[in-house]
């Protein structure tokens, strides 16, 4: 499988996805996005994949969420769809395709981990957030962009946030937009492990050594029943996706994502009701 903006690996049960946009932090287009479904499908149907590794390129970032240079008013340019040609997945919006990728990785019946090795923002945080299990670099920072940039993710990124840190502290992360460090994710619940950055794939391999031990079954039934209690949150993530996609088609909206790119801070006040 050829991909542009991901390294697909598979070793020894593994079947890893990097992030490969690393000159951007490692946000995401739709052709990144789809690139990670088409991978993930792979591994769910891969017979010798036991478990998947979702991690970064470089040093600085796991992922930023969405590629806000590549947005216009009403989302995320049509010039990336030309592009997205090539997986076969048409040209849903972002957000869509950002719903699958998490809907996937919940649903595929192996242990997905998260290797964050730098920021997870925005809607980089909420692929981490659905993985079954992360591990973090100690100089991971963590945190939620949505109201600053004129964007939200609900559904997976608020309630089942919230099942992880619970209710007060999901709504801090989501409303004041603060970065969180490793250690600060770990006591809240948002993390498994925290380990130096030069441990970090070495702990990632333990862990995938561990699983790869165990009956694929057994986990396969674990993770589904884990779902199960919070599959009702799909239906509330694919309402907020027909209201994002309508707020990107807001001046409200637009006005966050230029004052990040043109590094100011937004003036929101002519908008509120
Ligand atoms: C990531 C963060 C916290 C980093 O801050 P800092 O201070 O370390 O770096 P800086 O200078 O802000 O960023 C470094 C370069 O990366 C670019 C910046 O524009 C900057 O470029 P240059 O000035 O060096 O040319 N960059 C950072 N994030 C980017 C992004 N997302 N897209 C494109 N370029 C990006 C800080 O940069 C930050 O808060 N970034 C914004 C994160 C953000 O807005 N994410 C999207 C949220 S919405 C979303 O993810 C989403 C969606 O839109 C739809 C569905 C689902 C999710």
């Amino acid at each position: 499988m050829e991909f542009n903006e991901i390294i697909y690996q598979k070793y020894n049960g593994r079947a890893k996805i990097t992030i490969n946009r690393a000159q951007k932090l490692n946000a995401f287009t739709n052709l990144t996005l789809q690139e990670m479904i088409k991978a993930l499908v792979d591994a769910w149907t891969d017979k010798n994949t036991g478990v998947v590794i979702i991690t970064g390129a470089g040093e600085k970032s796991f992922c930023v969420g969405g590629d806000q240079s590549i947005r216009e008013k009403g989302g995320y340019t049509a010039a990336a769809s030309r592009e997205e040609e090539s997986t076969g997945l048409g040209n849903l919006p972002l957000a869509n395709n950002h719903g699958l990728l998490l809907q996937l990785i919940r649903t595929i019946p192996k242990p997905v981990i998260a290797m964050v090795n730098g920021y997870a923002i925005g809607g980089g945080n909420i692929i981490h957030v659905v993985c079954d299990l992360t591990v973090a670099s100690s100089t991971a920072k963590f945190g939620q962009a949505g109201p600053r940039v004129g964007s939200f993710d609900a559904g997976f990124g608020t309630a089942y946030l919230a099942r992880l840190v619970g209710e007060k502290k999901a709504r801090e992360i989501w409303y004041l937009c603060e970065q969180y460090t490793a250690e600060e994710a770990l006591s809240m619940g948002l993390v498994n492990r925290v380990v130096p950055p030069d441990k970090l794939s070495e702990e990632v391999e333990k862990m995938c050594d561990a699983l790869l031990a165990k009956s694929p079954t057994s986990l396969a039934a674990l993770k589904t029943s884990f779902n199960a209690d919070s599959d009702a949150i799909l239906g509330i993530h694919n309402m907020a996706t027909i209201a994002l996609n309508m707020y990107y088609d807001t001046d409200e909206s637009m006005e966050g994502r230029n004052a990040f790119m043109e590094k100011r801070q937004p003036d929101f006040a002519k908008f509120r009701k």
